[in-house]
């Protein structure tokens, strides 16, 4: 018997996409919220204590003291499991970086159709960081030998990554001390398999210490070459208007959905969609033209740099082709759900693969080519066009937000201090007053087991009320922008007076997008540069800052989080953990737990900590936040001290009647 499933409603806090799951069940289409409601999740696997790792199990330890047919104890297992994950997140992030990397080479070749380098700025910046050559080359020469630089790392034995030079000179040595910094990006991720084959590495802190430094190869590696590659092939993001949700997809245009992580292929879906010659294409197929708009992280990639609208978050991927309205989604790598061809089969769109690494049982497969990127992008918008006339009935939600995109940290320092003086003066001085209490980045995906968005939203405004600045990347970002916080005036009257000022001085968002989920590392680099301008300690664990992943569900946000914790961060992850255990059956299951709290803790001045309900992570985070400011020196969070100040004081006028404003104004009575 079919399980009962969740109201529309209880499903997701976006009306877009409650419409969108009636229309599922009028249809009996099942999607991924209908499928979490069918199938519970193994208690046992869930909390990370089922081993199948060798064929004498799979062994299920569900008792205090059990072990597997090998003698591996439960916190040996739970930490072999957290480690495979986080390598796994580390793998997809890092070889996402590794295709920018060929792709730079290729373009600094002139190996490549369409692509040029954009950002030759950054280009210089960055090179100069590595003591490449940069006066009297041309940008050419100098992304040859970055891109080099930047490929070696992956297949580098020996030494240190060549990157970590960016992080804080105190938290280098962190890692030093504690032998975490990582030597190459692929060794550190075939070490964690090796260690985690049947009878290595059978001590659970010390699996741990390598799954730091497998982490710390993906942040400070692997998703670093990512975003500086994109930057200089596409353009550091700067703020341009957007707009975010499924109400984008538009019924008189050819509708073509970018999804996955790559910016590869999308930005020359981009270039290709404004061609003359797709363009008349569209229209001799009675279209208006082709609308382009993207889901997930290439949704990211294509709105911070282009402005092009975000049908949607993760779990909108279906929920897109439910509007009957979508002639193709165009998919690459990560985060892409298999039941997608199965639900385009009801309606007339295709779903075309196109990374060699990346194929759907019957998905039409165009496979992208650097060399030829322009030609091949122009047939798969051409083969999106010609579906056109199969189109059928469409039901497009009337749902659409305007947002303000596109805060690099680049953007950010140029924002606070202008281009002759950029500089995080102006932030840190704000946390230093108390205006700002201290900074939250809310990053990583949606998760059907939960509210979609819910919790997203609700800990960004309850944090937003307590004048914390929020910063966001990923799937939590769109789910703010839907909701009108990424957009200046509309998100201001939702936080508090300090941020509030802040905010309006500067122009700016209280949440500010920083972009996909390779650029967390924006993050790291913001977080560097207010340790380097002062005031706020040296180094990352003195920040009043904390990191949350509300609705996490990819392995990619294990290694995320773990990255983040050994830089310094107290990370908190929503929704269940894979490391939970049983703690009040069975009390050695809550050993691994614990250590990511205290043994991380004591060790990287950072620590993760899985946290269901909401409120708590609201609590926890402002706890973190205060105690880093008092351990600073820093005056006591207190709203009230700017109360007579600046906007405070403005929207004290406006909720006062009309005698008394008149009153404190210009002394009149009457
Ligand atoms: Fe069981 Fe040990 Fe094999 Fe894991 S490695 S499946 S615990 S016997
Ligand atoms: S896409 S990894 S669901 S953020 Fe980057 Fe969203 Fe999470 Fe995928």
């Amino acid at each position: 018997m079919a399980k009962q499933h969740r109201t529309p409603e209880e499903a997701s806090i976006d009306s877009a996409a409650q419409e969108m799951l009636i229309r599922a069940e009028e249809l009996q289409i099942s999607t991924a919220f209908s499928r979490a409601d069918d199938m519970a999740p193994c208690n046992i696997g869930s909390a990370g204590m089922c081993c199948k790792i060798c064929g004498m199990g799979p062994c299920r330890l569900t008792k205090e003291g059990s072990t597997g047919v090998c003698g591996a104890t439960i916190d040996t297992i739970q930490a072999r499991n957290l480690i495979r994950a986080i390598a796994a997140g580390a793998a997809a992030h890092s070889d996402h970086g590794r295709d920018m990397a060929f792709t730079l080479k290729a373009v600094a070749n002139g190996e490549t159709e369409g692509y040029y380098i954009r950002d030759v700025a950054k280009l210089r910046t960055t090179a100069q960081i590595y003591d490449i050559p940069i006066e009297g080359r041309s940008p050419e020469e100098i992304a040859n030998d970055l891109a080099d630089l930047y490929t070696s790392q992956f297949g580098q034995q020996k030494g240190e990554l060549a990157l970590i030079k960016r992080a804080p000179k105190k938290r280098q040595e962190v890692w030093s001390a504690t032998g975490v910094t990582p030597r190459g990006v692929d060794r550190e991720v075939v070490e964690a398999l090796h260690r985690t084959h049947i009878g290595d590495d059978q001590d659970a802190e010390h699996i741990l210490v390598h799954a730091v430094r497998t982490a710390l190869g993906d942040g400070w590696g692997g998703s670093l070459i990512a975003t500086d590659v994109s930057d200089i092939l596409f353009g550091t993001p700067a703020p341009v208007l957007g707009q975010a949700n499924l109400g984008v997809l538009k019924d008189d245009m050819v509708n073509v959905v970018v999804h996955g992580h790559e910016p590869t292929l999308s930005e020359m879906i981009v270039a290709a969609s404004q061609t003359p010659e797709i363009i008349q294409y569209a229209q001799a197929a009675g279209a208006k033209g082709v609308n382009l708009s993207g889901i997930c992280c290439t949704a990211n990639e294509t709105l911070m740099r282009q402005g092009i609208p975000a049908a949607g978050n993760f779990l909108q991927q279906e929920l897109s082709i439910l509007t009957g309205a979508v002639e193709a989604m165009i998919v690459d790598v990560q985060c892409i759900m298999q039941a997608l061809v199965g639900l385009a089969e009801n309606f007339h769109t295709k779903i075309i693969t196109t990374s060699p690494k990346v194929k759907l049982k019957g998905a039409t497969h165009i496979q992208f080519d650097e060399h030829k990127a322009l030609t091949i992008a122009k047939d798969i918008l051409k083969f999106a066009i010609d579906n056109y006339k199969n189109r059928g009935e469409t039901v497009i939600p009337d749902d659409r937000e305007d947002l303000v995109p596109g805060f690099s940290h680049e953007y950010i320092n140029y924002m606070l201090g202008g281009s002759y003086r950029s500089s995080f003066r102006p932030l840190n001085d704000a946390i230093m007053s108390g205006r700002i209490r201290g900074v939250a980045a809310i990053v990583g995906c949606n998760n059907p087991r939960s509210q979609h968005d819910y919790l997203h939203v609700k800990v960004t405004k309850e944090l937003l009320k307590q004048d914390v600045l929020v910063v966001e990347t990923g799937c939590g970002a769109i789910a703010s922008a839907k909701q009108g916080l990424l957009l200046g005036e509309a998100g201001l009257d939702k936080v508090g007076p300090g941020l509030r000022e802040i905010c309006e001085t500067i122009g700016i968002p209280p949440v500010l997008h920083m972009g996909s989920c390779v650029d967390n590392t924006r993050i790291l680099t913001v977080l560097t540069q207010m340790v380097e301008e002062g005031g706020l300690g040296d180094d990352i664990d003195q920040i009043p800052a904390v990191g949350l992943a509300p609705e996490w569900m990819s392995e990619k946000a294990l290694s995320i989080g773990t990255y983040c914790m050994a830089s310094g961060a107290y990370v908190i992850f929503g929704g269940s953990s894979p490391v939970g255990g049983m703690p009040d059956k069975v009390s050695d299951s809550d050993i691994v737990s614990n250590y990511l709290i205290e043994g991380w803790e004591g060790l990287y001045g950072g620590k993760m900590e899985f946290e269901p309900d909401p409120d708590e992570m609201v609590r926890k985070t402002l706890e973190h936040i205060d105690k880093k400011r008092a351990d600073l020196g820093l005056p006591v969070y207190d709203p009230s001290r700017f109360g007579k100040s600046g906007d405070a004081r403005m929207l004290q006028l406006e909720e006062m009647p009309l005698e008394a404003r008149r009153a404190m104004l210009y002394g009149q009575t009457d």
